[in-house]
């Protein structure tokens, strides 16, 4: 008897710091998009593929939706519309104990322009773990009331909860039709964009304020060594001069502290040993420079 296998994509969308990229990796079962504390953190689609029985569902997780005021912005935000274009079913996540914010109102409002009759939108309510239940099926029934979405989900992506009935309800959901990649297959990102991601966590997650939106990172080179270890050279460019002495640090010691935990996360990924070089560039005017977008996976639309 011959089976039936699904594959499709899921668009996950939301505010920025909703969760997606958390439960982007939790259903993939490994760190394919960098999560941080702050906003604006993922800035180009990632997919990462999800085995559930005979369907593999290939997320893609997408920047954070919002009010975009500059150059950057406005690429990621397009960039996000777009995954949702291209999908299949679309998961809107919003937050637990924010509720329906002005962001998440402008999302609802901007949906219908951005997706098709065809696709299934259904609703995620993300961080269970921080409302109790009678919020949480508060929140629900006002979101639902909005706009009907095909299904609502209550889930914590960080604790894993929730997570299975949503995988299993995505798996049906998906059109029939052969895998799109390798079994085995669990990204869609070149290794080299992998290593320049991880270490814009760990800048991000070292540095202070309004720095992190003000850098980029990219890799250079990437040599595979006779011993099998990776040398893996990196820029990281940002803006001002002024910058680069906040990243280099006191007698060098916040970019040491960078590099080792990039280094190490790097290494456990591939699972070898990786000799990584970083080095910080000035130029000021990357923010506008048509190739660094092209480098972090953005168009580059011309006009403001
Ligand atoms: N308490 C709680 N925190 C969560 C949960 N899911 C994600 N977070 C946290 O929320 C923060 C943002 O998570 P991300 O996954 O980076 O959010 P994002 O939507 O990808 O954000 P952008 O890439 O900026 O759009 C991180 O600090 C996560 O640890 C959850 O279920 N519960
Ligand atoms: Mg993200």
């Amino acid at each position: 008897m011959a089976e039936t296998t699904r594959a499709g994509f899921v668009a996950l969308i939301g505010e920025p710091n909703a969760g997606k990229s958390t439960l982007l990796n939790r259903m993939v079962g490994a760190k394919v998009s960098i999560v941080t504390h702050k906003v604006q953190t993922t800035r180009a689609r990632i997919r990462g593929v999800a085995m559930e029985g005979d369907s593999q569902i290939v997320f893609v997780d997408t920047p954070g939706i919002f009010k975009p005021k500059r150059r950057l912005d406005r690429a990621m935000v397009s960039a996000a519309w777009g995954g949702a274009a291209d999908a299949d079913v679309v998961v809107l996540l919003i937050e637990a104990h924010k509720g329906i914010t002005e962001g998440v109102e402008a999302i609802l409002a901007a949906l219908d322009e951005h997706s098709n009759p065809k696709q299934k939108i259904a609703l995620a309510i993300n961080k269970i773990d921080m409302v109790d239940v009678e919020k949480l099926l508060a929140l629900a029934k006002d979101m639902n009331e909005r706009r009907s979405f095909v299904e609502t989900f209550m889930i914590s992506a960080e604790k894993g909860k929730g997570v299975d009935d949503l995988r299993k309800w995505l798996a049906r959901e998906l059109p029939e039709g052969p895998w799109l990649y390798p079994e085995d297959q669990i990204a869609d990102l070149p290794m080299r964009m992998i290593a320049a991601e991880i270490t814009r966590e760990k800048l991000t997650l070292n540095l202070h304020q309004e720095l992190p939106y003000q850098l980029t990172v990219e890799t250079e080179q990437w040599e595979e060594r006779k011993d099998g270890s990776a040398r893996v050279d990196q820029v990281i460019y940002v803006s001002r001069d002024g910058h680069k002495g906040i990243i280099l640090g006191k007698r060098g010691e916040t970019i040491k502290r960078i590099s080792r935990a990039a280094r190490e996360e790097l290494a456990e990924f591939l699972g070898r040993k990786v000799h990584l070089f970083l080095q910080v560039k000035v130029r000021p005017n990357w923010l506008e420079e048509a190739e660094r977008y092209g480098e972090m996976g953005l168009d580059f639309k011309d006009g403001n």
